[in-house]
């Protein structure tokens, strides 16, 4: 009998060979399962992929507990996300990282100098977010645990220099060299692993010529993504850099909640996804303020000060919402 797998099916195998880590093969082969059609014809198949999930989850299990079986190069995530630098060689990523965080990366005029991924944290107002200084992603110096890395990032940070002639043709190579390694960018909607967003430091704005190349580079791709311009060595832009890391890349924003009766910390945001509740706030936060919520009043935008909102109601950055129980 004819197996007569759908898309969806075929679609799920295709990332399964794609995929680079565990849980990546893990969540390609379930999704195998769930769309394979169910009849005589692909019973061998189902019982071979029921079969390779649990070897793998074996593995994973395994691999957790002993200390040997580490993956190299997964980096700790820490902070608000963690964001990964990407570019040409010599664009300044190092540099970047050097001038926006504590890290002492390398910094010099000749290419390849960065040959190790190295994270530093940003300190941006009262959040923190992980930046990742990379090796060059060229055809001669990708790894393939650079695209691991990359995949498993919250958000990429695409790093050109305004005053290099060629910046077009790199960054057109830098994207296509990407797709052609099965890392698309895609800002708008449900990504799967294969899609990450993006965003664009346009760095050396201080050089000149440096905003006629950045015009040019906004015709070429700035339809796929934000470019910020900006300046490692004069920190020029760096903060607004920040900004749209945390809130458009990460997709992030800051919540401040106190006790009734008490004053707010706003040293201390809670850090919480775009979109978010009232009631998915307060499972954030205390899974027993969830269970017993009864209402909340809030302090910020599109609301007066201290009105009792449904649990549904959206927060946004700067909020202030106060539990009651
Ligand atoms: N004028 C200027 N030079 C920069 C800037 N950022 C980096 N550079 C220089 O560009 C060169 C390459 O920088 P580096 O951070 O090592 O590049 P990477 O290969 O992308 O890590 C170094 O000589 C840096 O001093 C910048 O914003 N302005
Ligand atoms: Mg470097």
């Amino acid at each position: 009998m004819p197996a007569n797998l759908g898309p969806e099916y075929l679609a799920a195998e295709e990332r399964y060979r794609q995929a680079i880590t565990n849980e990546e093969k893990l969540a390609a082969l379930e999704e195998m399962l769930a769309t394979i059609p169910k009849h005589k014809g692909t019973e061998k198949m189902q019982a071979d992929i029921k079969r390779r999930i649990s070897k793998l989850k074996e593995e994973m299990r395994v691999g957790k507990k002993g200390p040997h079986r580490k993956e190299l190069f997964r980096i700790e995530k820490e902070g608000a996300g963690q964001v990964i630098m990407v570019g040409p060689p010599n664009s300044g990523k190092s540099h970047l990282l050097k001038t926006m965080s504590k890290a002492e990366p390398e910094v010099a005029e000749y290419p390849f100098t960065t040959r190790l991924p190295l994270p530093g944290m940003v300190q941006w107002e009262n959040v923190q977010i992980q930046l990742v200084d990379m090796p060059p992603l060229t055809p001669e110096t990708a790894q393939s645990w650079m695209w691991a890395i990359l995949r498993l990032s919250d958000g990429l940070l695409l790093v050109f220099d305004l005053g290099d002639d060629d910046i077009l043709d790199k960054a057109e190579e830098l994207l296509r060299f990407m797709e052609a390694n099965n890392l698309k960018i895609k800002n708008e909607g449900p990504r799967t692993f294969t899609e990450k967003k993006a965003l664009c430091a346009a760095n050396k704005c201080d050089l000149p010529g440096a905003y006629d190349r950045l015009e040019l580079l906004k015709e070429v791709i700035g339809s796929r993504m934000d470019i910020v311009p900006c300046s490692a060595k004069t920190k020029e832009g760096i903060s607004e850099l920040c900004s749209k890391m945390f809130f458009d890349l990460l997709g992030k924003i800051r919540v401040y909640t106190h006790p009734p009766g008490k004053k707010a910390d706003f040293s201390q945001p809670f850090i919480l996804d775009k979109g978010t509740t009232v009631i998915d706030a307060a499972r954030e936060i205390h899974k027993e303020i969830a269970a017993n919520l009864k209402y909340a009043r809030v302090w910020g935008k599109g609301v007066f000060e201290g009105q009792m909102v449904p649990r549904d109601h959206v927060l946004h950055d700067g909020d202030v919402v106060v539990f009651y129980t």
